[in-house]
């Protein structure tokens, strides 16, 4: 992460903070959320997660097959490649970015998912 997206993370942050109106409802809201993607014989399941913009998200996967070409995931802007052995769940710390979405793949980007900005 180099340190115009940091900013760019942060100013998001700032920004949905700031803006926000209502109460936050749920205990999720107080921390990171955690989502669970599943590797299996369709690819990622969900292969699409949905955060607020600038949201620290939590990518937890775990790999349910062992023939696959997912044994290993990469993210979008993060240079390392996470391993992915069977059935062990491996967490993965992500930031949603300010729009669009933040994609990961397995190594040869065949299997394929995302971190879609949702409007909170
Ligand atoms: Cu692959």
């Amino acid at each position: 992460m180099t340190i115009t997206h940091m900013r760019i993370a942060l100013f998001a942050l700032l920004l949905t903070l700031s803006c926000k109106q209502q109460p936050s409802r749920g205990p999720q809201s107080s921390g990171p959320d955690v989502w669970e993607i599943s590797v299996t014989e369709k690819g990622f399941e969900p292969d699409r997660v949905e955060a607020p913009a600038g949201r620290p998200v939590t990518l937890r996967f775990t790999r349910k097959i062992a023939q696959t070409c997912a044994d290993a995931v990469e993210v979008q802007g993060d240079p390392v490649r996470h391993m992915l052995p069977l059935n062990a769940a491996v967490d993965v710390k992500v930031t949603a970015p300010s729009s669009g979405q933040l994609a990961f793949a397995c190594p040869m980007n065949m299997y394929r998912g995302a971190v879609v900005v949702v409007a909170q």
